[in-house]
């Protein structure tokens, strides 16, 4: 029996995704034989509405000194989070000596945009490559795994926050409840915390099922966000949804009556309501869907490779792993996948062990067909690759439904 990690009701999965690697585990020739697998299986809580994978590998697996993801490899992504920073420093902060603490910061895409104003703030992420390269850009950065005993520390420190923010990293943490005990304690009484996640409502309309995947061991709702926070004396006072990673939602938090709750949260919770996404039936069909769609595009790769054409991936994404691993694609399929990270240059994606080459190897010779692995990336690619299309190559894309350009 397995128990829901934010209300510890019992849960069962309403569909696996068979064994899977750890999404983001690039890997070299010589680790193909001790590679970790564990069973993808999701599941929604039927007491606090939680999306959770039910089996997930532990922190360590997942995080650690050669994590393959560096978010500044975005230059939309870091956009977004300077307009975030805009909006913090024009609309939220109280205080002439505010102080910024960002959860999940990576590589320093977000805290960048205040250290570079000589803002007090500091950064908490368990990756320690990550962690280096926010360190060489001059940004105070913890390199630790954020819960209760480091938000002591931080306090003990620096003090109380008066911002928190956690973006595209509420979803990553699988014991969320340590989180939000530490944000407790560590958000001064008017603070605001803001986390922005990949939206549940979107990715079952998108039925973009591959943003499951091990670090991704909860996908949100205004719904179970609510009761999470709600066990710590927390609430939702806003929410503001944006289109960045296929549909996310951006949370306003904040402890019990310190802010007046907008309509927003009130819209979302009935827009939730409506749609079923607190029942089972509509994950059922979910899975029915993922069936379908792993039919669908093996049967136009097979049509492809029968017409003697190559097809390549452009962007290792870690989601891409579940799609890949799902639909059990290999090299046979896919000649290579080009990514602009030189970290996962080089190495061979998981599970499936397709090489990852720069994005050289792609525009020195352009492949028959390429499957947009990055498709939340689609505006950015498509005007970096422009003479691909001239040159008749064509883009395979699959988010929502499968399409070729
Ligand atoms: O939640 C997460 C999100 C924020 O980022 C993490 N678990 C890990 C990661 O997930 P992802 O790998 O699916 O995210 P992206 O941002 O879709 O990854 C894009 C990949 O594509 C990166 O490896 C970089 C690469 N890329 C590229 O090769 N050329 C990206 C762009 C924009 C490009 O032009
Ligand atoms: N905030 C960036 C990066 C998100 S990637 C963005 O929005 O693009 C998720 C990050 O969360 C990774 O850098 C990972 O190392 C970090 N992370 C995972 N578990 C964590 C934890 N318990 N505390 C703090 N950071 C964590
Ligand atoms: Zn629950």
């Amino acid at each position: 029996m397995k128990f829901c990690r934010v209300c510890d009701s019992p849960i069962e999965p309403f569909m696996s995704f068979g064994k899977m690697p750890v999404a983001n585990a690039f890997i070299s020739e010589k680790e193909f034989n001790n590679e970790y697998f564990f069973d993808l299986n999701p599941a929604s809580c039927s007491s606090c509405h939680t999306f959770q994978i039910v089996d997930v590998p532990e922190q360590e697996k997942m995080f650690h000194d050669h994590y393959a993801y560096f978010a500044s490899t975005s230059s939309i992504m870091t956009k977004h989070f300077k307009t975030l920073s805009e909006e913090v420093l024009k609309d939220h902060i109280k205080t002439d000596d505010p102080l910024i603490v960002e959860i999940g910061s990576n590589d320093g895409i977000s805290l960048q945009h205040y250290s570079k104003l000589g803002i007090r703030h500091l950064g908490i992420d368990p990756s320690q490559n990550v962690v280096d390269a926010s360190r060489k850009k001059g940004i105070s950065t913890v390199c630790d795994f954020f819960n209760r005993q480091s938000a002591e520390k931080i306090i003990d420190q620096n003090g109380k926050a008066d911002i928190i923010i956690a973006t595209n990293t509420m979803h990553h943490i699988s014991n969320i409840r340590e989180v939000v005990s530490g944000a407790k304690i560590l958000l001064k009484k008017g603070g605001l915390m803001i986390t922005e996640d990949p939206y549940l409502a979107d990715m079952i309309s998108l039925n973009s099922y591959e943003q499951i995947y091990a670090e991704h061991n909860f996908i949100w709702s205004v719904s179970s966000m609510k009761y999470l926070f709600n066990l710590y004396d927390m609430e939702i006072v806003n929410v503001i949804p944006n289109k960045y990673h296929g549909g996310c939602l951006r949370y306003y938090l904040a402890h019990k009556g310190s802010y007046r709750v907008k309509q927003s949260v009130g819209l979302y919770l009935d827009k939730e309501r409506n749609i079923g996404l607190l029942e089972q039936n509509i994950y059922k069909k979910f899975h029915h869907l993922c069936k379908a769609s792993r039919q669908n595009i093996l049967k136009l790769i097979d049509k492809i490779k029968n017409n003697g054409k190559n097809i390549v991936g452009y962007g290792a994404t870690a989601k891409s792993s579940t799609l890949i691993n799902y639909c059990g694609l290999t090299k046979e399929h896919i000649d290579y996948i080009c990514d602009s990270t030189p970290a996962k240059q080089g190495l061979f994606s998981p599970g499936a062990h397709i090489p990852v080459v720069s994005p050289i190897e792609f525009s020195n010779k352009y492949p028959d067909y390429s499957i947009l692995f990055a498709w939340n990336h689609k505006k950015e690619i498509f005007q970096k690759e422009k003479n691909y299309l001239d040159q008749g190559g064509k883009w395979i894309e699959y988010v929502p439904k499968i399409n070729i350009t």
